[in-house]
């Protein structure tokens, strides 16, 4: 039988002093944030995850956003080193959580690489440039993915934190885009929708089994979103979003043999 584990991280207490790259610091009211990432980790009950959740770290405001620390195959787990230097202390627990299901592989000085970089569909693995993920990193992961059939395509991205705050998969063939972010052409064979609507932060969206995980503060990508058939679950995450903070970042999601 087969069932999906979430891997998520509870809200630092001391999440204010959060990495910013494109966003202004806003308060952020913790209480609030620890209801949203609950809610959100129901949701993924609701979908069908078992939830794993590793505890807060008072030293680790960031370490809510577990999906830059590692990235799971079917084969490997490839634990990253986040390209901030503030965050890389984040990975220990995630790695010990995920050697009970997988093989790791570590990405080593000078390598960095964000788990918000790495676009995983199908065999294909997009990897985007930025300014938390290098070319050594990215060299790597390919290394570490060869072998099991995956092939790794860098993409260039401008004005966002991560690829994936730039575009996300829907399906196997389908990715949820912002194209002031990205150029189209890096994604041959695959179908690109942007909604292109005034919801800059609307490409991120997380598939949860057949499901889709999606933040309701993109009212209008939704509706498009529904009118194509989508069955798209919703949760609000806005305290979490003032960390610059996605949906797809507050888990890593996977399937287990059981
Ligand atoms: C950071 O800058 O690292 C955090 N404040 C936000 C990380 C969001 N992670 C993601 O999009 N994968």
């Amino acid at each position: 039988m087969i069932r999906l584990i979430a891997i998520t991280r509870d809200v630092s207490p001391a999440i204010a002093a959060c990495e910013l790259t494109h966003l202004a610091r806003e308060p952020i009211d913790l209480n609030r944030a620890k209801e949203q990432h609950r809610a959100y980790e129901k949701v993924l009950e609701r979908l069908g995850c078992v939830i794993e959740r590793l505890p807060a770290d008072a030293q680790m405001p960031d370490a809510v956003f577990v999906e830059d620390t590692a990235i799971v195959f079917d084969e490997i787990a490839v634990i990253t080193r986040p390209g901030a230097e503030s965050r890389r202390s984040e990975t220990p627990a995630v790695a010990s959580a995920l050697s009970r299901h997988r093989t790791l592989v570590h990405i080593e000085e000078p390598g960095t690489i964000d788990g918000g970089d790495v676009l995983v569909v199908g065999h294909v693995v997009f990897v985007g440039r930025t300014s938390r993920t290098n070319d050594a990193g990215l060299d790597q992961l390919r290394r570490a993915l060869t072998p099991f059939g995956y092939s790794v395509v860098p993409a260039s991205v401008r004005g966002c934190l991560h690829l994936k705050s730039a575009i996300t998969a829907l399906d196997d063939r389908t990715l949820l885009t912002n194209r002031r972010w990205i150029a189209d052409q890096q994604f041959a064979g695959f179908e690109l929708v942007d909604f292109g609507s005034s919801e800059s932060m609307a490409a991120n969206i997380v598939r949860v089994g057949s499901g889709l995980l999606y933040a309701s503060s993109f009212p209008r990508t939704l509706e498009h979103l529904e009118r194509r058939g989508y069955s798209v679950t919703t949760v609000d995450v806005s305290e979490l979003a003032k960390a610059e903070g996605a949906v797809t970042c507050c888990s890593l999601i996977f399937a287990v043999e059981r």
